[in-house]
């Protein structure tokens, strides 16, 4: 039986293979706080302990989805020793979050700033609310994105987009957070949206699931040559399973696919 620790500053509940994170500091917009981080380190492990998770969605809960690092917390730090040591920790932990092998979601459901944006691009896909923020203020703060965000937001959109954002510092709206590729969707409600996302990805092969986002992330970085060597090698991996007897059977008997994650 899997225990669930008391959380303070988040909740963690599995609904139908979707483990659902939401940040609980409202009245500090969810800020990234070091006690919130601690919980946030302890979710990893949770969801692989876990088989019947299959999908992960992060939100906040109010009008946030976190407005960052906990700027209390920043104006401690004293030395360059004791920055680095933070920026680690939370790129630990986000690194973590990144390499699950289950679809992550991010539910951005308001404002996602700094440390909060950086969260959001540890996840895999991305759906905003309408009336979402994003951005990366740090630089009119005197500081830099610590928590991922100069590496994992060019990486996504570009390094001219990227550096447009890190630069100003601007808070853009939903609609050109889609634009620039920053967000898959956009949705009146982000976590309802974000579910049904979900609820789509948890239809096709578990298997195929996992193997396609290795091959995603292991090839980032790599040489193209190299790069294809891995998506053969998982190709291989996934012709072997039962479920692509299943798939492919299901479609030339013209009927839905029954997937058992073998
Ligand atoms: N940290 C701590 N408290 C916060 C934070 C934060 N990041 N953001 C908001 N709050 C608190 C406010 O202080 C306020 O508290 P109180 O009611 O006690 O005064 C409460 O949340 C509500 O906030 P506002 O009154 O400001 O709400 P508004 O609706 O007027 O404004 C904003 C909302 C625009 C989101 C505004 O709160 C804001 O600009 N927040 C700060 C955003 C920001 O700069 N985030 C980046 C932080 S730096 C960072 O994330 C770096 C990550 C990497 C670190 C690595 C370093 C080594």
């Amino acid at each position: 039986v899997l225990e669930i620790p008391e959380f303070e500053h988040l909740s963690y509940e599995v609904e139908e293979g979707i483990a659902l994170v939401t940040l609980k500091r409202p009245e500090a917009l969810n800020a990234l706080s070091q006690s919130l981080l601690e919980e946030l380190a302890e979710i990893p492990e949770l969801v692989q302990q876990d088989p019947e998770v299959r999908a992960v969605i992060f939100t906040g809960e109010g009008k946030a989805f976190a407005a960052g690092a906990d700027l209390k917390e920043i104006a401690a730090i004293k030395d360059p020793f004791m920055g680095r040591e933070y920026a680690l920790f939370g790129q630990r932990v986000f690194a973590e979050i990144a390499a699950l092998p289950v679809p992550t979601i991010a539910a951005i459901n308001g404002y996602a700033l700094g440390g909060g944006l950086e969260l959001a691009l540890a996840c895999d896909l991305r759906v905003a609310a309408k009336t979402a923020k994003l951005g990366l203020p740090e630089v009119g703060l005197g500081l830099i994105p610590g928590f991922g965000g100069t590496q994992r937001l060019p990486r996504l959109i570009g390094r001219g987009r990227a550096l447009d954002l890190i630069f100003t510092g601007r808070h853009v709206d939903a609609e050109e957070a889609l634009f620039l590729g920053l967000v898959n969707r956009v949705a009146e409600d982000a976590l309802e949206e974000a579910k049904k996302l979900a609820q789509k990805i948890l239809k096709n092969a578990p298997i195929a699931l996992a193997l396609a986002k290795e091959s995603v992330v292991r090839g980032e970085g790599l040489d193209l040559a190299e790069a294809l060597e891995i998506e053969a090698d998982l190709f291989g991996y996934a012709a072997a399973t039962e479920d692509m007897k299943e798939g492919v059977r299901a479609f030339l008997e013209k009927r839905p696919p029954s997937f058992k994650g073998e």
